[in-house]
């Protein structure tokens, strides 16, 4: 192993000029002469556009325009477009509809952007806003998102064997019932999303800054769809970025509004996000609710699923990303488990909310809800040990790869030794000491397990590195993923200086700008460190490639008698040798690209055991205790895998104990649009994570690296929902919806002692 390489806890580089606040953030740059976009929003939830005054706005100090939808398309501004072939329940084609940009005629959530406003200062903008006249006359929020579409059904989607599973289903011993209801949230970056749009007429190129996940996506879309030039005509910079957690999308319309504007007024445009403006203007996550089937034998043997989901996807589909968390992830439903056979139909639903999109898991944390849950109602209503029921149906190690009963098919995995291993470091054997000693002290302690898994790193799509030595030697990474906190510049430096043997400071770092990158596919669905960390070491090996008949002639040795070893060509058996560096002077530089396409995904897996105490007496929750046993493969860097843990295991805590999108029933009116309504989970309400890996590396790509970005997320839901009901099932409490909030768990509990 390399002093720098994989393996090595190395402290993120990033950090240093993160916590100084020397980050270059959207917010931080400013174009020379820099005007200001807001856009007015709808107040209504559903309602007819009547009339736009603008005459008041117009005349405004300071405002330089004011557009609605009507400009966007006159301007011949086009949209994004939905790829998913799917159909409706009835075999029409799937209903869809692209957001236009500013919504014309009717507006369909709370928070639809209607007017554009641009100002000399953002103050100027916002009270230029203020002045927008706009005529609504509200609609009902009941019935039709869209007229066109009166049963509101976007897409129906199925996968698994029905006949199988009804023929399991009608041989089964036992069969167990649940419904299971996966809130609506609002990925909270530290960073609200912002765009920079500049468009020079000298050349016809549009430059954007923003912080995204997919610079060349962004591209693509803008010179393909909506501007309808070559890509060549469109450069994405993507600084750094402050979280994006699958949210910070590829179709967000202010991308386009502020090139549109800069191009229209002939000076950038700036938008940024305000923190009260986000619950309106981005996409939210989940929100969906299934109704799901277990069948089992008389011995407690798993034999089929099935199970039933509708998902509220709001009130636009634009692009794919308001499917992608409906379908793609559907595989992780049967878990780590053997089943004969297994049926899910997934119903989209229009609804008069934000549009949804991926977030951290995108699917997965809400299919391993929905079935870590389902097998401890079952060991309830079987009167079976919860440990023992998933014991029995794990699939295991003999059998890889092992084809599931819906889609996915296991490379390698050691789910049970990942469980048992939990159920150590968790003290599982000594929870009942807890529990009683907890009973003394008047609180409920309970303890929950979930068995993660998820699909990482999936194809299609490959990933794109290139490693360059200048002509002085000094040596840059360009990588076509882009990092929004998962210490890419670290990691991927550990790579490069595993195969090539140098200090990390020996490289320097460059993701997310579209015109130095060559080609990028993106960071989701934790395939970074798969796809690229591979692209990047096949960069490495072309490098020492290309390097060595220069080598050999530096050294004046024949090829095949040298060897590469700690970033020095060397004659075999003798220590005279020549640096990698000095070979790249020599060449007059050095450049590789490499791209990576898996020719399957990977399956990082874990087990969450997490242990609560709740107050009788005012429902308030403490998680006590959290431990994981993970397997993500080869860890590259320990320090950075058990970060990203800490965040995914936050993130379901938090949806798990407190936060929650609400829209009101009538009005359709945003009930939780901000830090007062909708509640962040503090370090106060967490405890100490314990975590521990056991890597099964996977051949899948030359590192042995599973994901690990979402993997803390998929196991947090369930682990803690199964904790909670778990302290409150002695009470009689056998149900509970989440957020676990201390309002719900004390009515569940008074509920129950009403009912004994
Ligand atoms: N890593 C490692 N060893 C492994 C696997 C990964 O050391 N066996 C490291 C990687 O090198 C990388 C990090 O862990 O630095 C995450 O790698 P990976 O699992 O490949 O995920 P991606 O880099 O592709 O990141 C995407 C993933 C997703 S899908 C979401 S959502 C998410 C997440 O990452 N959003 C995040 N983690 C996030 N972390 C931060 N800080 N901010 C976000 O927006």
């Amino acid at each position: 192993m390399e002093k720098f390489g994989v393996g090595q806890p190395l402290q993120r580089f990033e950090d240093a000029r993160l916590l100084r606040g020397e980050g270059r953030f959207v917010h931080d740059l400013a174009a020379p002469g820099q005007a200001y976009l807001v856009l007015v929003r709808s107040p209504h939830a559903h309602a007819r556009i009547a009339a736009i005054d603008r005459a008041a706005a117009s005349a405004a100090p300071g405002v330089l325009g004011v557009f609605d939808g009507e400009d966007l398309v006159r301007d011949g501004i086009g949209t994004s477009e939905v790829t998913l072939q799917r159909k409706r329940p009835d075999g029409t084609p799937m209903f869809w509809r692209a957001h236009e940009g500013l919504a014309r005629a009717r507006v369909r959530y709370v928070g639809d952007p209607v007017v554009a406003v641009v100002a000399q200062t953002l103050a100027q903008a916002k009270d230029a806003a203020d002045l927008v006249a706009v005529d609504y006359q509200a609609l009902p929020v009941e019935g039709a998102v869209w007229e066109e579409c009166p049963d509101n059904v976007c897409n129906v989607h199925e996968v698994g064997d029905p006949a199988a599973t009804d023929a399991a289903f009608a041989g089964a011993a036992r069969v167990v019932r649940r419904r299971y209801l996966v809130s609506r949230v609002h990925a909270q970056f530290m960073e609200p999303r912002g765009a920079l749009g500049q468009y020079d007429p000298a050349t016809g190129r549009y430059t954007l800054h923003l912080d995204v996940q997919y610079p060349h996506r962004v591209r693509d879309l803008l010179a393909e769809r909506i501007f309808k030039v070559p890509k060549a005509a469109v450069r994405v910079v993507a600084g750094d970025v402050g979280g994006a957690f699958g949210a910070k999308g590829w179709a967000h319309l202010e991308q386009r509004h502020v090139l549109w504007l800069a191009r229209k007024l002939g000076r950038p445009v700036k938008w940024t996000c305000e923190r009260s403006e986000a619950p309106l203007a981005d996409e939210h996550g989940r929100d969906c609710v299934s109704e799901a089937e277990l069948a089992l034998d008389a011995a407690g043997k798993f034999l089929a699923l099935r199970v039933r989901t509708t998902n509220k996807l709001g009130a636009y589909v634009s692009s794919d990303r308001q499917l992608l968390p409906t379908f793609s992830n559907l595989g992780s439903l049967v878990g780590m488990y053997g089943f004969a056979a297994a049926h899910v139909r997934v119903l989209g639903e229009f609804s008069h909310a934000a549009p949804i999109a991926p977030y951290r898991g995108a699917g997965r944390p809400e299919a391993i809800y929905v079935l870590e849950r389902l097998i401890d109602d079952a060991a309830r209503e079987l009167g079976m040990d919860r440990v023992e029921l998933r014991r029995r149906n794990l699939v295991q190690p003999g059998a890889m790869p092992y084809r599931t009963a819906l889609t996915f098919t296991y490379d390698c995995g050691e789910f049970e030794r990942v469980m048992q291993g939990a159920l150590v470091l968790g003290d599982w054997a000594g929870f009942a000491a807890r529990r009683d000693a907890a009973r003394r002290r008047g609180r409920l302690r309970g303890i929950g397990l979930a068995n993660a898994i998820e699909r990482a790193g999936a194809p299609p799509g490959d990933e794109t590195a290139q490693l360059r030595f200048d002509a002085a030697g000094a040596a840059t990474i360009l990588m076509g993923s882009k990092s929004q906190g998962q210490g890419h510049e670290t990691t991927f430096r550990q790579i490069a200086c595993e195969r090539l043997g140098l200090a990390p400071g020996d490289f320097a770092y460059v993701d997310g700008d579209t015109d130095a990158v060559a080609r990028g596919t993106g960071t989701y669905g934790s395939r970074s460190a798969a796809l690229g960390g591979s692209a990047l070491l096949l960069a490495g090996e072309k490098i020492i490639a290309r390097g060595k008949p220069v080598a050999a002639r530096l050294l004046e040795a024949a090829e095949a008698d040298l060897e590469f070893a700690r970033g020095r060509y060397v004659i075999s058996g003798t220590d005279r040798g020549v640096s990698l560096k000095d070979v790249a002077v020599a060449a007059g530089g050095l450049d590789e690209h490499a791209s990576f396409a898996p020719s399957a995904e990977t399956f990082p897996n874990g087990c969450h055991v997490c242990e609560v105490e709740i107050d009788p007496e005012t429902g308030t929750v403490e998680i006590a205790r959290y431990s994981v046993v993970d397997d993500v493969g080869t860890v590259i860097n320990p320090l950075t895998v058990a970060g990203q843990m800490h965040g995914g295991i936050v993130q379901g805590l938090g949806q798990i104990l407190m936060e929650q999108i609400v829209y009101d029933a009538e009005t359709g009116q945003l009930l939780t649009g901000s830090f007062m309504d909708y509640a962040m989970p503090r370090a106060a309400d967490l405890c100490n994570f314990e975590l521990e890996e056991h890597p099964v590396p996977t051949a899948h790509n030359p590192l042995g690296v599973k994901g690990v970005g979402e993997a803390g997320a998929v196991g947090a839901l369930a682990a803690a929902m199964n904790a909670i009901l778990d302290a409150l099932a002695p009470l009689g409490v056998s149900a509970l919806d989440m957020p676990a909030t201390p309002e719900r768990v004390w009515r569940a509990l008074r509920g129950a002692a009403k009912a004994r």
